[in-house]
């Protein structure tokens, strides 16, 4: 982990991709019953010959597609098997075999014909293992179990807890998970699984870091291989008509692109056609030992992204973020990858006028975040530290892990503007302090591109982490969680917060959440909470409060996110009817008022900035 590169597997020339996707069987563990998979050896076992097999789908959560409650809230290891055939030409020297999951939440143990060939941990990110070719059969099918296990520690990211229910009212052997967060704890496969190859000389990672002067743009890359003799490397910069727009004859180097068509947010174009400008950089490698050549073809924007105390800017112009934070969540699949769900997300946020979003609370698909570079939507990037509390050091090196991976993976986007360490950890722990310098100090070391923020709910003067940011990202729900139903406190409350935040620590600040609970179709006049009404009035008076910040020069306002795009799924507790229910969109995708309201408000931002 963290280590080599994690580049999308691609078609090419010299590469070749194969998807594992579609029905796999599937079984859990009986309950109380913990690790007899990996006590009995089930991965050296069909799973129909450990006594259970059921149907499950890749990708998906496996939660929501059995009919048996206690799935809901199965803890420990499921197991997914599957049998696959690898192509007979792969069966060659020149050519490395690669197995590679997009995502497993959260634990995963990976098996190919018995063999282990990879542990993971993490629940948002790809992971990959070579098969050598002697542990693949190129003339029967092959066997992959996987197992996965969805158990949160105080290690993990995010946390759970473990806890024991005893006691005369509890059955033996009692216990659930306890969490900090707000959404569900699906797991399972999420994301798809690939089989892929490369040449056994192969670039291994491209690191690209662009800038805009004027017409001027500039790319500096760089190209880690690997290779068995002395490779070389070249780079051309295609446009979109395939024209060659700068070229490069070395593994890192810096090309300079005159008349630059640069990537722009879909909102600050008049024409749409300019928005997500992506050239393509193709890459190639030759070994002078053999014969072998490597080709990697890397969409890229080329875009400057500059901040200050007092700005932040996309292309030289004041950037202000509209937009939202968000859940991978939809019915049945929970957070499986699901292409459907994708398209009709991006068109609902185009359709609303939004600029931007937060990846809230962990790293979204690399498929979502292509669309988002090709549309030009702006991205705040989130590492999986959601509602992190107990600092301890086994927590800090496995953040830290995940900030190094998801930058490896991200690093190259242009759509990502920011990269958020952590949603709402507890900073008036003082513990917080150190542990959020060398997060800070860690991410900053990975990329000085991008500025860097964490995302608080926090009070402005017992908060222990926001002077290590680059931009204040606030949380806030007043006359929601406090003060309910008291609409006419927020102005008061956000303005002097506000004020507050900027005079300590001098930063651009956004509004990353705000939000009311509403059931669609649920009204009142007056208002009341949990109707459409209130959900409208709460908006417009935070409305007048970013308005008044926008244009008040004693504070450096950039931008408002609504908690949440869509209506999405939480545990169970009793103020969550079925899920959490702050979008602007039911669950189902269709528009509450407030969605109308809201689509009003950004397309008339979208004109002014
Ligand atoms: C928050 C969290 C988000 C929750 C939201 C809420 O502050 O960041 O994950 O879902 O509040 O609705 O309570």
């Amino acid at each position: 982990q963290g280590n080599g590169g994690i580049l999308y597997p691609q078609d090419s020339e010299f590469r070749q991709t194969k998807s594992l996707d579609g029905i796999w069987k599937f079984r859990t563990e009986p309950k109380g019953a913990q690790d007899l998979g990996i006590g009995q050896s089930w991965f050296n076992q069909t799973l129909e010959q450990t006594g259970e097999s059921e149907l499950m789908a890749v990708p998906s959560s496996y939660q929501d597609l059995s009919q048996d409650r206690e799935r809901m809230n199965y803890l420990g290891w499921a197991w997914y098997q599957t049998e696959f055939w690898v192509p007979v030409e792969w069966n060659d020297f020149a050519r490395r075999i690669l197995i590679r999951f997009g995502s497993v939440h959260y634990n995963a143990m990976v098996w190919v014909n018995g063999i282990k060939v990879i542990e993971h941990q993490g629940g948002h990110l790809p992971f990959q293992a070579e098969l050598p070719s002697n542990q693949v059969y190129f003339d029967k099918p092959n066997i992959v179990t996987v197992a996965v296990n969805n158990t949160l520690t105080a290690d993990t990211v995010p946390q759970g807890f473990l806890t024991y229910k005893t006691g005369e009212k509890y059955p033996p052997n009692h216990f659930i998970m306890n969490s900090n967060f707000d959404f569900f704890n699906y797991a399972g496969i999420h994301r798809s699984v690939v089989l892929y190859t490369t040449p056994r000389s192969y670039i291994d990672d491209i690191t690209v870091t662009t800038d805009a002067s004027g017409t001027t743009g500039s790319v500096a890359y760089a190209i880690e291989v690997v290779t068995e003799g002395a490779p070389t490397v070249s780079v051309a910069l295609h446009d979109k008509d395939g024209v060659i727009a700068a070229q490069g004859s070395a593994a890192t180097g810096t090309l300079q692109v005159p008349n630059a068509k640069l990537w722009w947010p879909y909102t600050m174009v008049s024409n749409s056609s300019d928005a997500g400008y992506l050239y393509t950089l193709e890459v190639r490698l030759r070994d002078d030992s053999s014969d072998i050549e490597d080709i990697y073809r890397l969409k890229i924007g080329i875009r400057s992204i500059r901040w200050t105390d007092t700005s932040f800017t996309i292309n030289g112009r004041p950037f202000y973020f509209a937009g939202f934070g968000r859940h991978e969540d939809f019915f049945i699949r929970g957070r499986g990858f699901d292409p459907v769900l994708l398209v009709k997300d991006h068109n609902l946020i185009k359709w609303v006028g939004a600029n931007s979003y937060r990846t809230t609370h962990y790293p979204y698909s690399e498929e979502l975040m292509d669309v988002a570079d090709q549309l030009g939507i702006v991205i705040i990037d989130e590492c999986p530290a959601v509602s992190l509390t107990l600092f301890g050091p086994g927590l800090l090196e496995t953040h830290k892990n995940e900030l190094t991976r998801l930058i490896k993976r991200d690093k190259n986007r242009a759509s990502v503007v920011m990269w958020s360490v952590a949603n709402e950890p507890r900073t008036e722990d003082p513990n917080s302090e150190n542990y959020f310098r060398e997060i800070f100090q860690h991410t900053r070391s990975l990329d000085a591109s991008r500025p860097i923020t964490i995302v608080l709910d926090s009070n402005y003067a017992t908060d222990h982490a926001a002077q290590f940011t680059d931009i204040l990202s606030l949380n806030r729900y007043h006359a929601w969680y406090q003060d309910q139903g008291e609409l006419e406190m927020i102005g008061t409350a956000l303005t002097a917060e506000a004020q507050h935040w900027m005079d300590t620590f001098k930063k651009p600040m956004i509004v990353t959440e705000y939000g009311a609970d509403t059931i669609a179709g649920l009204h009142t006049s007056p208002s009341w909470l949990f109707t459409e009404e209130f959900q409208e009035e709460y908006m417009r008076e935070h409305f007048k409060v970013f308005d008044n910040l926008r244009t008040n020069s004693s504070v450096t306002f950039i931008g408002e996110m609504i908690w949440n795009f869509a209506d999405f799924m939480t545990k169970q507790e009793i103020r969550r009817v079925v899920g959490n229910k702050k979008g602007i969109f039911t669950r189902d995708r269709q528009p509450k008022a407030s969605a109308h309201l809201l689509r009003t408000r950004y397309h008339l931002l979208a004109n002014e900035y």
